[in-house]
């Protein structure tokens, strides 16, 4: 479709753990220009492999936080050289890679601010960093970090009640609280700690943006409820800390003007408006345009994900995550994580089936909803839900005896069934309880996976064939926080999207199988908590 050159532009930048993306719409949600910069292939002398380091412990993974700097120079000469009208942009928003942290040494604000647009901010900002390397959401080397904050804060259930989810090893006070005992010096020579997403912000303003609060979530440092900073979250974490975090905003706030570095480098507006940035999984809320309660999204790429917008967050230190809503400040989101999606699907495909999705799909049809009782779990992958570590296949025939093999076609049907009966049961342990489904992910383009999706959860589901829903959402919360701050009031996120087409519904769901489904879910937890206890 063609993009009027007199309309207004809306950037939407994603710094995930591979790449840097950026996408621009305009007010009719139109895509105007779409680039991206990957930092493997793109910026070599980092020396990353898929955006990261691993360290020798097995454990630490990081990344070259100066390669993330060097990446938004790159993105924004590509597109200047395509041609992108940069004087068109009225509001940029952006998404950022969940939980990882930029550590800015004392001085960095004045440098910042004082960003010479002859230079590249390689160079400017080389000095810029205590930590030269970001710890990020891959990290799992907190684990003593993790246990002194539940200790200290009451214990899981507490430590969830409190700030959405029980201790995780990548999340970013865990990170902080192992920085400071670990490098000390570091730690004190530390003017401000940001996020993937306020770091981008940052370098954009030219000044020190505030945290929003729905990445700022991912943190085990802010109070869920009253989203800003919890005292106790701090103190277990290093001294002095809160100075060094900034405010907590509302995801659609205005944080900051553009900095002159880029209206003269790149002929961005003077009064180009950042909106705060957020997390990548709040932004693809947003770019799947979930914003009422029991709007869900279902995932089914390499891992399965579920997500979606909720009033009542039921906060568990045994599944999930719940962060403040990114488009409704007094909302929440609620996430799900698996590590067994579609490698544990195709799995089963070549070892229970020919091989192929037809193969796969032929054996469903060949099972009735229910599976005549048999029940399995299949875990090739240590799983984060439930918390499952030993990779094994468990099976349970209708007796709810454990078994050696099912019959034919029943491991097919079992892996979908097990998968989803799992996200009926976590998610709603976490107060998700889906009105209709939007799935996405190469699994989502299989009619006969979505069909027992539809059945188990009872709802209908939708499909939306967005690659890149991240960025796509940082580019509609450029437009929402642009038009509120318009209105100089909120403005629902729902308002602002109300011209977009409307998903494809793929299945309704059949009630009759629901029912059945209803009925077994009782022997799937009871068999589920026998896997757990070993
Ligand atoms: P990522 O999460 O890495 O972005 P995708 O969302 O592209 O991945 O999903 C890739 C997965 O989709 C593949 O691993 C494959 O198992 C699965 N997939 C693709 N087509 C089908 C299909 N017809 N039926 C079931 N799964 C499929
Ligand atoms: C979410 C998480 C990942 C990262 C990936 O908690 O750790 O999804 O956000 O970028």
């Amino acid at each position: 479709m063609m993009n009027d050159p007199a309309q207004p532009l809306f950037l939407g930048l994603d710094s995930s753990t591979q790449s840097l993306k950026a996408v621009a719409i305009d007010a009719d949600l139109r895509i105007a220009h779409e680039e991206s910069v990957n930092f493997d292939a793109d910026l070599p002398d980092f020396d990353t492999q898929g955006g990261v380091h691993h360290g020798s412990d097995g454990l630490t993974v990081t990344s070259p936080t100066l390669m993330w700097v060097a990446a938004l120079d790159q993105l924004l000469a590509r597109m200047q050289s395509a041609g992108f009208e940069f004087s068109r942009v009225v509001a940029i928003s952006g998404s950022g890679q969940q939980h990882g942290s930029v550590f800015l040494r004392r001085g960095a604000r004045q440098t910042l601010a004082r960003l010479d647009p002859d230079k590249p901010l390689r160079v400017l900002l080389a000095e810029a960093f205590s930590v030269a390397d970001s710890p990020i959401w891959m990290d799992s080397s907190t684990g003593t970090q993790c246990a002194q904050r539940e200790e200290a804060l009451g214990g899981a259930q507490a430590t969830a009640d409190l700030t959405g989810s029980r201790a995780y090893e990548r999340f970013t006070g865990n990170q902080i609280a192992k920085v400071y005992e670990t490098q000390p010096a570091a730690y004190e020579e530390t003017e401000r700690i940001c996020l993937v997403s306020s770091f981008i912000s940052s370098m954009l303003a030219g000044d020190y943006v505030s945290i929003d609060a729905a990445d700022g979530a991912g943190m085990n440092l802010m109070d869920i409820r009253g989203r800003t900073w919890s005292q106790p979250a701090l103190d277990c974490t290093a001294p002095d800390l809160r100075s060094r975090l900034g405010a907590v905003v509302a995801s659609h706030t205005v944080v900051g003007a553009i900095h002159p570095y880029y209206v003269n480098r790149y002929g961005l507006l003077p009064t180009c408006k950042i909106i705060a940035f957020s997390g990548d999984n709040p932004c693809s809320l947003a770019g799947l345009r979930l914003q009422h309660s029991g709007d869900i999204a279902i995932s089914l790429g390499t891992s399965d994900t579920m997500f979606g917008s909720l009033t009542d967050p039921q906060p568990s230190a045994s599944e999930g995550h719940i962060f403040g809503n990114p488009v409704d400040p007094e909302g929440y989101m609620a996430m799900v994580c698996y590590k067994n999606g579609s490698l544990t699907r195709e799995h089963v495909r070549d070892h229970f089936a020919d091989g192929t999705w037809d193969g796969f799909n032929n054996a469903l049809a060949r099972t009735p909803p229910g599976n005549n009782g048999a029940i399995g779990l299949y875990i090739k992958e240590p799983e984060i839900t439930p918390p499952i570590l030993k990779p094994g296949i468990h099976r349970f025939d209708s007796s709810g005896s454990a078994v050696d093999a099912f019959g034919d076609g029943a491991d097919v049907r079992a892996v979908v069934e097990g998968q989803f009966l799992s996200m009926r049961l976590h998610g709603g342990n976490i107060g998700i309880q889906p009105e209709s489904i939007l799935a996405t992910g190469g699994a989502s383009a299989n009619e006969a996976i979505v069909r027992v999706l539809s059945d188990v959860f009872g709802a209908p589901v939708y499909t939306a064939e967005i690659p890149d829903t991240a960025s796509l959402g940082a580019a509609y919360r450029a437009l929402h926080g642009w038009r509120c701050q318009q209105a100089a009031a909120f403005v629902p996120f729902s308002d602002v999207m109300a011209d977009a087409p409307a998903f494809r519904k793929c299945a309704d769901a059949d009630m009759a199988a629901h029912e059945v489904y209803t009925a077994l879910l009782p022997r799937y937890v009871e068999h589920e908590a026998a896997v757990i206890a070993g």
